[in-house]
């Protein structure tokens, strides 16, 4: 028998990225910083509707969580959140060990599980259908960490968030759909509009 099968990832529902990113945005109020990863869930992110406060991850996998826990220490004040896909949070498996031992409160992370590299070629992960990437965020240090179950269970998982003492992830399924938009790719405006967004640069 297949072990995978066990895995709670597996009894959750296949939802979709841009619609729990929407379900998402349409939550922030207080200029919440946002940070997305490379390709679809930044796709996805600004798709939903820009805000000066998020951020989009051009180039390289896995630094969705890093720079969002970046922020998180620096505006302990502000609540961030990070979008990343499962095939780039494979790549920055260390970050989840770092983050369960800096804790920050205000950290909310989502991981978008299609179980494949969708943008380049919906190639499986070596994770997909052996690994449970929220047992690995539990077993990291991050107890606050589960699947969500649906749609609804997210919402609620989110809001939950907002209350809990210390970093959450949120596991989701999603099905095999590309990004819905495209970001426009100029890493230094991208960069400044952030800071601007998080009142740390003047404008000019
Ligand atoms: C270090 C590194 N390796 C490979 C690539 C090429 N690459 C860009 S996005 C991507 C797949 C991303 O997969 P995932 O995070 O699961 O998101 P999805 O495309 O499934 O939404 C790959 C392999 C890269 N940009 N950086």
């Amino acid at each position: 028998m297949n072990t995978a099968t066990k895995t709670p990832a597996r009894n959750t529902k296949v939802m979709n990225r841009f619609d729990l990113t929407s379900r998402l945005v349409a939550k922030l109020k207080n200029e919440e910083a946002v940070v997305g990863g490379i390709g679809n869930t930044n796709f996805d992110l600004w798709a939903a509707g820009h805000r000066p406060q998020n951020f989009y991850m051009l180039g390289s996998m896995g630094l969705a969580f890093p720079i969002a826990l970046g922020v998180a220490l620096a505006q302990p004040k502000r609540r961030v959140f990070a979008l990343e896909g499962d095939g780039s949070l494979l790549m920055q498996l260390g970050s989840l060990s770092t983050i369960a031992t800096l804790a920050p409160k205000n950290l909310t992370m989502v991981v978008m599980d299609n179980g494949i590299y969708q943008i380049t070629g919906a190639q499986p992960t070596p994770a997909a259908a052996v690994s449970d990437l929220v047992a690995i965020a539990v077993a990291s240090g991050l107890r606050s960490s589960s699947w969500a179950a649906d749609e609804d269970d997210f919402e609620r998982l989110i809001d939950q968030s907002l209350a809990s003492d210390g970093p959450t992830l949120i596991g989701v399924r999603i099905d095999d759909k590309p990004g819905t938009g495209a970001t426009r790719r100029d890493p230094v405006h991208i960069r400044e509009r952030f800071m601007l967004g998080l009142g740390v640069r003047q404008p000019l």
